[in-house]
């Protein structure tokens, strides 16, 4: 006789046995996007936690999580994105983690699914979102080859995270910082295209100006981090596990 596992047996014996999911979400002054995406990571069925980190935000980002009844850390000056993601891995209960830009829109549980199922099912130990942009917004992004560098939508195994030294998880340098140190010890790094799915730009956040000053600064760090990592290589990881330095902050669960 031939049995056959059926589909949905199978699925809920993933869902059973799979390791736990904790989303993590760094916003700095996102109140226009922030409800949406809270309202979807806290319906998806792969998720068990989402910890909001606020960087320090000035608008109702902080009053809107809490209203949404996640874990909400509201550091009370701002930090830098690495920094807050940081803070919330430390609070994170979970073996994956999943991070999630505050300022997505069009978030789908398809999307969802396709970045946390590879890392799920072992087959990467940390999977990068890649927005495709359309054809003319890709070739700025260089065919998408900017995207994997600073994208902000990945899962992870932690141990992934523990390989990046303190002092790379400082501002914008943690992406690339992953990337690199992922790779460099070994881990399995794989890329996910995901459609239709929105961000806001900085110029649009904060205006034309300051948002291309803040643009330059973080295109800036992320360049030179570049020649840090690859041609200087300074980083020492045996000794670069310093402290995490203190920050204040107000915690609601
Ligand atoms: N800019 C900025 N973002 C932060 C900070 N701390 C956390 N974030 C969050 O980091 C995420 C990405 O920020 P963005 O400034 O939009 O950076 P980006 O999406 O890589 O770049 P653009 O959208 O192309 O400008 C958002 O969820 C922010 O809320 C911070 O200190 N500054
Ligand atoms: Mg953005």
């Amino acid at each position: 006789m031939v049995c056959r596992l059926q589909p949905a047996l199978v699925e809920k014996r993933f869902k059973e046995k799979r390791l736990r999911v904790s989303a993590i979400i760094a916003a700095y002054n996102e109140e226009k996007t922030i409800a949406e995406v809270l309202g979807v990571l806290t319906h998806n069925p792969l998720i068990d936690e989402v910890i909001l980190v606020s960087d320090g935000s000035t608008d109702a980002t902080v009053d809107i999580a809490r209203s949404r009844g996640v874990t909400t850390i509201a550091l009370r000056e701002n930090q830098g994105k690495g920094y807050a993601m940081r803070v919330g891995v430390d609070y994170a209960q979970h073996e994956i983690l999943f991070f999630v830009d505050g300022d997505m829109f069009n978030l789908t549980d398809e999307h969802i699914a396709s970045l946390l199922v590879p890392v799920l099912r072992d087959e990467c130990d940390m999977n990068i979102g890649v927005r495709n942009r359309g054809p003319i917004r890709n070739f700025f992004h260089l065919e998408m080859k900017v995207g994997p560098v600073l994208s902000g939508i990945r899962v992870m195994r932690r141990e992934v995270w523990d390989t990046v030294p303190v002092r790379y998880q400082e501002r914008f340098k943690i992406e690339a910082a992953l990337n690199f140190f992922c790779s460099h010890a070994g881990y399995r790094q794989r890329q996910t295209v995901i459609y239709d799915l929105g961000h806001l730009i900085k110029e649009s956040k904060r205006g034309l100006f300051p948002g291309l000053s803040a643009r330059w600064e973080m295109s800036r760090e992320v360049f030179l981090l570049h020649f840090d990592l690859y041609v200087f290589a300074t980083w020492r990881p045996e000794v670069d596990q310093e402290p995490l330095r203190a920050a204040e902050y107000d915690l609601f669960e």
